[in-house]
């Protein structure tokens, strides 16, 4: 392999940090599971537009190849070699009051995780039979569940073209054919060991072998954070009772994107603020003083509709769940009282 033919178009954290010498140090290394650099770069290199543009093949990735990974996981999350992830889950540490009550901002809530199992390797290095038996081994658990977390399991295998739209439109299912994913080989066999659970209210969802094996999500209409939050700390420890997710104590969850390692958590509201839309640069000051991430309405690289944008915490690692969701609901309480600031 050949160093990258790196273009002025190449902004992603990737291409920032892989420097020749680094290059040469990693280029003929392998993971347990074979995973090689080559691998772990090739959606920043085809995507010149990618904004982190590395994803790991397994746990081991972080440390085989950890010369170009710790300074993006440094870079991205703030968070140093020798600094040690925390966890807290307990919805009752959650300072938040519903911001909302009269359903004139906040269209929807949704709060997700992203796991992976502890014995198989990440997507982007898993095999079909693999990645078969991690559905089947989720879906059968999911199935297993009951209450209000009871539902069924759709696979993609099947599903009609009609059902799949929907349920993409909706903000309910993954969309496919991303080129970011694809060139990270995670649309390898699609739609084979792909699929959504959900219970009949759509307020708890899990999807299966997409970005990672597992993401797990609360959402609900309208603005109440905490019960999105109870709902997911529910659904996790349950779906912990009947399998072990990919963990470590430096890095916590693990997951094939670094963007998400840690909690692995996106908490967001999609919410109205077509003043504030006018002026970016304000709405940016605002979003990046409470660590926000601003997406569009359909998600990651998707445009805003209506003046409605889909806003989220960006740390992820390092900070515990709690926080991540209180980081969320103090930026989105400043957004709002901006919003209802601002003249016509
Ligand atoms: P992820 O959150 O899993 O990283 P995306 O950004 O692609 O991935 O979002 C996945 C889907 O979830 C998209 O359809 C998006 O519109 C939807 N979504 C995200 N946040 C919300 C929300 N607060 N309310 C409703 N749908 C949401
Ligand atoms: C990229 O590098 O832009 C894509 N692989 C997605 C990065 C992860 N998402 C993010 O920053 N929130």
């Amino acid at each position: 392999m050949k160093y990258p033919n790196f273009t002025k178009e190449h902004k992603s954290l990737m291409a920032k940090y892989l420097s020749k010498e680094v290059f040469e140090e990693l280029k003929d290394l392998k993971t347990p599971n074979g995973f090689t650099l080559e691998r772990a770069i090739k959606s920043g290199v085809d995507n010149p537009d990618s904004g982190i543009g590395v994803y790991a093949g397994d746990i081991e990735s972080y440390t085989v190849f950890g010369a170009l990974l710790d300074p993006i996981i440094e870079e991205y999350h703030g968070f140093l070699k020798s600094d040690i992830h925390k966890s807290n889950l307990n919805p009752d540490d959650l300072n938040a009051p519903n911001l909302d009550l009269k359903n004139e901002y906040i269209v929807s809530t949704r709060i997700r995780v992203g796991r992976n199992l502890a014995d198989f390797p990440l997507g982007p290095a898993i095999s079909k039979e693999q990645r078969d038996e991690v559905e089947k081994i989720v879906s059968s658990a999911l199935n297993s569940l009951e209450g209000s977390l009871e539902g069924r399991y759709f696979p993609l295998l099947g599903m009609s073209e009609e059902d799949r739209l929907s349920l993409v439109q909706d903000h309910f299912l993954f969309k496919a054919g991303d080129r970011f994913l694809e060139s990270a080989g995670l649309n390898r066999n699609w739609p084979n060991g792909r699929g959504i659970y959900h219970n009949n209210e759509k307020t708890f969802l899990v999807w299966i072998n997409e970005e990672d094996e597992l993401r797990i999500i609360s959402m609900q209409k309208g603005g109440d954070i905490k019960e999105v939050f109870s709902r997911l700390a529910q659904a996790i420890k349950e779906l912990e009772k009947m399998m072990k997710f990919a963990f470590s104590k430096h890095l916590g969850y693990i997951t094939s994107c670094p963007t998400n390692l840690g909690t692995a958590m996106r908490a967001s509201v999609h919410i109205a603020l077509p003043k504030l839309a006018k002026d970016m640069e304000k709405f940016k000051a605002i979003t990046d003083k409470y660590h926000l991430q601003i997406r569009g309405v359909h998600g990651e690289h998707s445009q805003s509709e209506g003046g409605i944008y889909d806003i989220s915490n960006k740390r992820r690692l390092g900070v515990t769940e709690v926080q991540c969701v209180q980081d969320m609901y103090d930026g989105v309480k400043a957004l709002i009282e901006y919003e209802k600031a601002l003249c016509d």
